[in-house]
């Protein structure tokens, strides 16, 4: 097998995957997984495999007719991640890197991974140099903002395949609910089971600074997002007052807002998002960041491709367990003991499972 693999075409569907619990955020209901699919054929028959949430149906069809139009500006060049990295970052000077298209580019750049590690024949985490030890994952499959009896119930069952970790949705109209919701989770789990919190960017700064305040006593292990994603100042600020940790990192696109995210304080773990973040290769340049300012990284969503970039992350802290996709892959993620593994196959482990994609096709 020749070492360079040439860009032939990319295909791209769109399924929209029922969602066994439909997730209420502060930031709205996410009730289906609207999901773009990426096969990237290789000159060399080799095919690269990836995908892209889009988070409301609406968005999927502009995301096809972004991907296809990228993949057109790519056929004939280099499969090589690095160089369609370039190819694509020139290309976006002028209609911006960020939003649907940074997130299209990275579902390139993450298939053209796959491929390199498929034609290596190395699962991607060994391909990238890391190992396929099991990774502390996080169940977020439920508890959005669903009121504290039902989210006590849904904690219990969030537990199930040994999770030791789950997160709750807050912001609820009344800070004295998102109180009552917490405690009434943390009455539900077992002490040892660690407890984390996300507003999705739906408080004032001064609003945060009195919830997590009001929260203090509750042991959460990380409170995510509590105001506007690029408010940097604003969560240094909520930061410095608060007694809990915070977390942010899935709305920072790519390795600059990371950057500029570190650099004001905002944060005390990150977690980027493989897509948002910028694929593979965002990934690890985000992974040095926090290696280099000694701040613990968790992954968001994409659990398929988070347990690969998870093996080559220094400061590896939890992986996010979402199963949204699992409905239209071959071979789903597994959680062991609350964990997960990368997988074993060659790439990233992304098969499709044909008849699930007909039958969700959109
Ligand atoms: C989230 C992400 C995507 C869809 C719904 C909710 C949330 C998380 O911010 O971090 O899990
Ligand atoms: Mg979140």
């Amino acid at each position: 097998m020749s070492d360079l693999l040439t860009f032939r075409e990319l295909c791209v569907r769109a399924v929209n995957v029922p969602m066994a619990t439909p997730l209420q955020t502060g930031g709205g209901t996410v009730a289906t997984a609207p999901l773009a699919l990426i096969d990237l054929l290789t000159g060399e028959g080799v095919t690269g495999r990836s995908y892209v949430f889009c988070y409301m149906g609406f968005a999927l069809k502009p995301m096809v007719e972004l991907l296809r139009g990228f993949g057109e500006l790519l056929t004939g060049g280099a499969a090589a991640p690095h160089a369609v990295d370039g190819t694509l970052s020139r290309r976006l000077r002028l209609l911006g890197p960020q939003g649907l298209t940074g997130m299209a580019a990275a579902g390139i750049d993450m298939a053209a991974w796959d491929a390199q590690a498929i034609a290596a024949g190395q699962p991607l985490a060994r391909h990238l140099g890391g190992t396929l030890d099991a990774h502390a994952a996080y169940n977020s499959n439920g508890l959005g903002l669903i009121g504290a009896a039902r989210a006590a119930e849904q904690a219990s069952q969030l537990l199930e395949h040994g999770f030791e970790a789950i997160k709750v949705r807050l912001g609820y109209t009344d800070w004295r609910e998102d109180v009552a919701v917490v405690e009434a989770v943390r009455r539900a789990i077992p002490d040892a089971v660690t407890l984390m919190a996300d507003y999705n960017q739906c408080l004032s700064v001064p609003q945060a600074m009195r919830r997590i305040a009001a929260l203090r006593d509750t042991g959460l292990h990380w409170v995510e997002e509590p105001t506007r994603a690029d408010d940097y100042v604003g969560h240094a600020r909520i930061r410095a007052a608060a007694e809990l940790p915070v977390q942010l990192g899935e709305n920072c696109w790519g390795a600059h807002d990371m950057a500029r995210a570190l650099s004001a304080g905002a944060c005390d773990f990150f977690m980027p998002d493989a897509v948002k973040i910028g694929g593979v290769t965002g990934w690890l340049r985000a992974s040095g960041q926090a290696y280099a300012a000694a701040v613990p990284v968790s992954s968001h969503l994409f659990p398929e491709y988070s347990a690969h970039l998870l093996a080559v992350t220094p400061t590896a802290h939890y992986l996010e367990y979402v199963d949204w996709a699992s409905p239209v892959l071959q071979q789903p993620v597994q959680v062991r003991d609350g964990k997960v593994a990368p997988s074993t196959q060659p790439g990233a482990g992304i098969a499709w499972d044909e008849d699930a994609v007909a039958r969700f096709r959109a």
